[in-house]
């Protein structure tokens, strides 16, 4: 019996099993916080095997964050966010926060190219985001995935990193209001499907 998960850790993670899936990387500072507190990254493994963190890397090319262990089943996703103990404050305890050692790797609110390594160095993902995705064809100013609420989510989770393949997030099941606006501010489904998949 024990070796039974000694093989799933075996198991070598390729390219598009495990992907990132969501973003945030503007809180709305009025409603969630600063963005040092209430960054965090969504995984999913997409694959059909159980896959071992341990060791995974993701940067932007300066700071570097390392995964601890954890086995992320199929299907399932976990969050990493920059601090545990602001997230879990605003999303409640009912989400997979996983650990994290070395130094957040920050998102910039205006563009960043995000990697995800494997444990022995190989790139398994890459987001090279903008501010302007998902910009509204009447909205000039910001997307609602920049500072407004919204995180930025990945829509066909087997497919490219390309700015039609992102939108900010649209669920409307939001635990505050825009203190300006009165409107619904959203946070993301961190830990779930995403609202627009
Ligand atoms: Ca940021
Ligand atoms: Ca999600």
């Amino acid at each position: 019996m024990l070796l039974f998960p000694l093989l799933i850790s075996l198991v070598m993670v390729v390219p598009g099993d495990l992907v990132i899936s969501e973003i945030m990387y503007n809180p709305d500072g009025p409603t969630l916080g600063i963005d040092d507190q209430y960054e965090w990254i969504e995984l999913c493994n997409v694959g059909t095997v159980p896959l071992q963190l341990d060791g995974m890397m993701l940067s932007d090319g300066g700071n570097q964050l390392f995964l601890e262990a954890y086995l992320l089943d199929a299907s399932s996703r976990v969050v990493i966010a920059a601090d545990e103990e602001a997230f879990t404050g605003s999303y409640g305890t009912g989400i997979t926060v996983i650990p994290w050692d070395g130094v957040w790797t920050k998102l910039s609110n205006s563009s960043d190219t995000l990697l995800l390594y494997s444990s022995t160095g190989q790139v398994l993902d890459e987001l090279a985001y903008s501010d302007t995705w998902g910009l509204a064809a009447s909205d000039t100013t910001r997307s609602e995935a920049d500072g407004r609420g919204s995180s930025l989510e990945k829509i066909n989770l087997k497919g490219t990193n390309t700015e039609d393949n992102w939108a900010p997030s649209i669920d409307w099941a939001c635990p505050d209001t825009d203190p300006e606006t009165g409107d619904p501010v959203c946070w993301g489904t961190p830990g779930s499907v995403n609202s627009i998949e």
